[in-house]
């Protein structure tokens, strides 16, 4: 069939809601956009794990460091079904792999960002998570079906996770006064970080047009962003605290909040390895997965074993 005809059916498709499955004919940009969207995503799961792990023999109580470690056990495993998903597309998980040790992929800015004290747990559950969920619950409708799907279970979890980091904030902010202001030193940090995860504004998000066109991407990084911050400037208000932004401002016209200007110069330097953590983070992934190369080697021989008996079983 001529290609024009092929992108037809494929775009048709998209249009009537029907989700693109592995084996259906897609356009190689399509392919290459979810597996770079996917797999980065997928990264930011896993390196998105170091940041609170750092606070796992260090929370406050027994309690807290239960919820903390099956928190940081759910990142691993979003990491993994998003690797999955991937792998559907045809890039294997080696390679995935190698192109964020070698940094050729990306992953989210927010987690080149150090978690100083113990409300920065909070902080990350509420504001990070909030985001993440955000995009999330958008991706539980894009257009390629193992993606989509993947994101509802994440999706579920990750809301436990908001509700926790809210919590862990609200317990802050009605302690002592040092509790309180440990809790409105985390929100100012966090924040404007928090903002950038949505990615470049629209204007200068190359990746956005098509991948609205194909519905990998159902509202652009700046309404997401909006969205977000819409929700926090409410929510902030039941903590007793303030976001560190002195433009934030609700605007009846529109509708929305306005909030100030991003410092894009710090989001691109983040993005290009030069945040405050970028080394550290890369160092702790190759470390682990170079300690880690005798675990996949033996479940690798052991699937080979299990497979040759099974085989001998068969005969
Ligand atoms: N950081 O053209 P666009 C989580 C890059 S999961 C670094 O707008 P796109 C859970 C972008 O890749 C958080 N790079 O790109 C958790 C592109 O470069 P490329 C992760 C960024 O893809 C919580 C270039 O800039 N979530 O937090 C960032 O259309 C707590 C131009 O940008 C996802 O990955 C950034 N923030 O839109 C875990 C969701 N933003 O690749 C542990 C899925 C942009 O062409 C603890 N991803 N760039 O070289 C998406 O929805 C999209 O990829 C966007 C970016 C919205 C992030």
């Amino acid at each position: 069939m001529p290609l024009a005809d092929l992108e037809k059916i494929f775009q048709d498709k998209i249009d009537a809601e029907v989700k693109i499955e592995p084996k259906d004919w897609m356009p190689e940009a399509y392919r290459k956009t979810n597996v770079r969207q996917i797999s980065q995503h997928a990264h930011s799961e896993i390196i998105g794990m170091l940041p609170e792990g750092n606070w796992i023999s260090r929370a406050p109580s027994l309690k807290r460091k239960a919820i903390l470690i099956a928190k940081v056990q759910d990142e691993a495993g979003h990491g993994l079904y998003l690797y999955s998903a991937a792998e559907t597309l045809g890039t294997s998980r080696e390679q995935m792999i190698d192109d964020l040790l070698t940094g050729k992929a990306k992953y989210s800015s927010i987690f080149n960002y150090p978690t100083l004290t113990w409300a920065d747990m909070g902080a990350v559950g509420w504001l990070v998570d909030g985001a993440a969920i955000l995009n999330q619950v958008m991706l539980c409708r894009t257009s390629y079906g193992p993606y989509a799907r993947a994101m509802v279970r994440i999706c579920k979890e990750e809301s436990f996770h908001q509700r926790q980091g809210f919590e862990t904030l609200l317990v802050l902010s009605k302690g002592t006064d040092e509790q309180k202001a440990m809790c409105q030193d985390a929100i100012n940090r966090w924040w404007w970080p928090s903002l950038m995860m949505f990615g470049p504004k629209d204007s200068e998000s190359v990746n956005s047009d098509m991948s609205i066109k194909w519905k990998i991407k159902r509202k652009t990084n700046d309404e997401l962003r909006q969205q977000f911050v819409d929700m926090i400037a409410e929510q902030v208000k039941l903590l007793g605290m303030t976001l560190p932004d002195p433009n934030l401002k609700w605007n009846a016209a529109r509708n929305h909040y306005d909030f100030g200007e991003i410092n894009w110069e710090e989001f691109w330097n983040v993005v290009k390895g030069n945040g405050p953590c970028n080394r550290k983070r890369m160092e702790a992934r190759r470390k682990a997965h170079e300690e880690g190369a005798w675990v996949r080697e033996a479940a690798m021989a052991y699937a080979e074993k299990k497979k040759t008996r099974e085989g001998r079983k068969v005969a």
